[in-house]
């Protein structure tokens, strides 16, 4: 199968991790997002990444269901409960993960306008404001456990060490690791498997 993304985007690095962690073969298209014009336009019609193209052509956003599909082809990982309320769990860890990095990627896009006075201030604040009590509120749902969600890694370690590394990786002055201790151990732990070595968020 062939993944549509960036070495950049956390979304796509989410799904690059469950096919790593999953043992699936794919290869990585780069460069979609760029183009003249955006060739990722007749991918998926939103323009975005991760896309997912299945041998037979069937194409899949977004990062959700891509690892949902994913979670169902084999059961190497088991990274998504079978119990209907552990895998409920588990897809909302997933989606407050992804729902942080959306509100971060908002606050990096208008501290990057190129004229200053065009930035909106407020705006900034309201989407730091979801960042900060969703990293907030993600530590305190972790507490002093070993994994997000049960005993053992699932899809929400991947989605939260996705996003906590992307912010990390494009806001270095954030200094969530010394707010959030027990973030900071558990990305620490999950930055020990192969699969989020192989990845790192790199441009
Ligand atoms: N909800 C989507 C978000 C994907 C997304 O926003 N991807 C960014 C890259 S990090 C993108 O393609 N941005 C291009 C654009 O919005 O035009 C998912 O989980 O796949």
């Amino acid at each position: 199968m062939k993944l549509y993304g960036s070495i950049t985007s956390p979304y796509v690095r989410k799904v690059r991790i469950t096919l790593i962690e999953k043992k699936i073969d794919f290869t990585l298209e780069q460069g979609y997002l760029n183009g003249t014009p955006p060739m990722i336009d007749g991918v998926n019609p939103l323009g975005k990444v991760p896309a997912l193209e299945l041998d037979d052509g069937t194409l899949i956003y977004d990062s959700a269901v891509i690892v949902d599909y994913l979670e169902g082809l084999n059961p190497v990982g088991h990274l998504i409960p079978d119990d209907r309320h552990q895998r409920m769990l588990v897809k909302r860890w997933e989606s407050l993960a992804d729902g942080m990095l959306d509100a971060a990627i908002l606050v990096l896009l208008e501290t990057r306008r190129e004229k200053p006075e065009e930035r909106s201030q407020a705006w900034i604040d309201k989407h730091q404001g979801k960042v900060d009590r969703t990293m907030a509120f993600l530590s305190h749902q972790l507490a002093e456990s070993n994994w997000c969600q049960g005993d053992s890694f699932t899809l929400a370690d991947i989605a939260v060490g996705s996003a906590l590394l992307w912010i990390e990786f494009r806001f270095p002055n954030n200094d969530w690791r010394q707010r959030y201790p027990n973030l900071d151990r558990l990305v620490t732990k999950l930055m020990q498997r192969k699969s989020f070595q192989e990845t790192p968020p790199q441009g």
